[in-house]
């Protein structure tokens, strides 16, 4: 059994074995600079464990021996925008997509059917064999997202960036990061310099806070895209805007800033909403962020917003969206948004109260499904975790992540509107990178396959085993993960 993560659409095993050697080459095809730069990257992936070089050619026939060809072929509405399919024989590796996407996400599916020492850093004795096989593959949905809370807890460019590189490893193309927060606002607007001056000072419990400068940000976001990742900003508003409100006193609605607020309370803060400052705020703010992100989608927020009251928030929520989609971008929006009338082009993220995704689904939109039960890493493995939260009166083993389907979490939403899978890090109790990894870790992967593959091919008891043989892998990517019970690690 091969112990791909997720698990491909279909594989037929050959007859053959392919060895990386000194000598094996990467060809890609010449003029094409993006897939250029992908065989770079297969190249210094494959380099410090091997310790080979892995010279990347270009040439217009993928023929070579000893070589990893890829390559772009025609439109191959089988392999859809994503797709790869990944022919490994004796003499050759090919790797082919109708677009580069698929051939990162091609080589992410060529990683794992090598040795997990593979991750290491240092070189390895190998032997670094792959039988010969024939993979075709393409996601199921289009969404299959991650989301990083960085306003409870400031995580540093570098620390966004090991989660991004996470993300890749199993195919994820969104990554959500939510910016803002009644604890602190993480990313500097140039025409509201005190959200940063103050409303970045500190995280949860007094701890260190900090912010992403504009070129910082534009820097995460170019990272993603060379892993093929979309970036989603999200402005939680108009609740959970406590960072702003002790920044300027204007957006207060009793003109009065707000004291700095560290704790983990939700749902006590509101901007002032029949005042045009406001809007002119939050003007700016998206037009700033939207000048940095080539992304199509802007995420407003919108929930637990309990101190707005409901005659507000719809309104609020109206203004908003119409201004994210006059400048340019989809808005999304948690659930609660779906109290308002929506643009046809709103997307609502499910993540907790089915009666308010219900007015959404009414509504004809469409979804991205974040039910807590199953996708929130900060919830509780069980009762001794430590980190977590358990609020949800459920515990989220990695069965639990695993187990569930898009398409029967809400009813009335058909699965032509069912954008994908998101699962949010909320980071109230998470400071470290390593605390990051056992929240993550091993839930992700099961994130990846509910959002990648076929339901038909989806089954716990055999997943199962093929997380067991990943453990090794995190080891060596230096990833401190949860050793479930439920796992019979490697
Ligand atoms: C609910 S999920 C929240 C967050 C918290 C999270 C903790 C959502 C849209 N709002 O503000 O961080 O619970 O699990």
């Amino acid at each position: 059994m091969l112990k791909i993560i997720p698990c491909p659409a279909s594989i037929s095993p050959e007859v053959g074995i392919f060895r990386l050697t000194p000598n094996t080459t990467i060809q890609v095809q010449p003029e094409n600079e993006e897939v250029c730069l992908i065989g770079q990257m297969l190249s210094e992936q494959l380099r410090p464990a091997t310790g080979y070089p892995f010279l990347v050619m270009e040439s217009d026939k993928a023929n070579g021996n000893g070589c990893i060809a890829l390559m772009i072929s025609g439109e191959d509405p089988a392999l859809g925008e994503e797709g790869y399919e990944l022919r490994v024989r004796s003499e050759r590796i090919t790797l082919a997509a109708s677009h580069p996407a698929g051939l990162f996400h091609g080589i992410q599916t060529l990683r794992q059917l090598l040795p997990a020492s593979i991750e290491m850093k240092t070189a390895q004795p190998g032997p670094w064999q792959i039988e010969a096989v024939t993979i075709r593959d393409r996601p199921r949905f289009g969404w299959r997202g991650a989301m990083l809370d960085v306003a409870r807890h400031f995580f540093k460019p570098t620390e966004v960036k090991r989660f991004i590189d996470q993300l890749a490893l199993y195919k994820f193309n969104i990554f959500h990061l939510h910016l803002t927060d009644d604890q602190g606002w993480r990313i500097a607007i140039k025409s509201w310099p005190k959200l940063t001056e103050i409303g970045a000072k500190f995280s949860v419990e007094r701890h260190p806070g900090g912010f992403y400068t504009q070129d910082e940000y534009r820097d995460i976001v170019e990272y993603a895209r060379q892993r093929y990742i979309t970036i989603v900003p999200e402005v939680d508003m108009p609740g959970h805007t406590n960072a702003a409100l002790a920044s300027y006193a204007e957006l207060n609605p009793s003109g009065r800033p707000a004291e700095i607020y560290t704790a983990t309370g939700v749902g006590f803060s509101t901007f002032a909403i029949h005042n045009e400052t406001t809007y002119k705020f939050i003007h700016d703010v998206i037009d700033e962020i939207v000048a940095l992100t080539p992304g199509p989608y802007f995420h407003i927020g919108g929930d637990e917003a309990h101190s707005t009251p409901d005659a507000d928030y719809t309104y609020f929520v109206k203004r908003v969206q119409d201004m994210v989609w006059e400048q340019g971008k989809i808005p999304v929006g948690w659930e609660e948004v779906a109290k308002a009338e929506l643009l046809p082009n709103t997307i609502v993220q499910f993540w907790w109260n089915r009666v308010w995704a219900h007015k959404g689904a009414e509504q004809g939109r469409k979804f991205i499904m974040s039910p807590a039960s199953h996708t929130y890493m900060d919830m509780k493995y069980n009762a001794s975790t430590i980190l977590g939260q358990d609020w949800i009166n459920k515990y989220v083993e990695v069965q639990d992540a695993y187990q569930w389907d898009p398409s029967t979490v809400l009813e009335g939403v058909p699965e032509a509107n069912i954008l994908g899978v998101e699962a949010p890090l909320w980071s109230e109790t998470t400071a470290t990178t390593a605390d990051l990894d056992y929240m993550i870790f091993p839930r992700l992967p099961g994130y990846a396959e509910v959002g990648w593959s076929r339901l038909k091919s989806r089954n716990w008891s055999e997943y199962k085993q093929r997380l067991a043989a990943h453990g090794p892998r995190l080891d060596a990517l230096g990833i401190n993960f949860y050793r479930s019970p439920q796992i019979a690690w490697e």
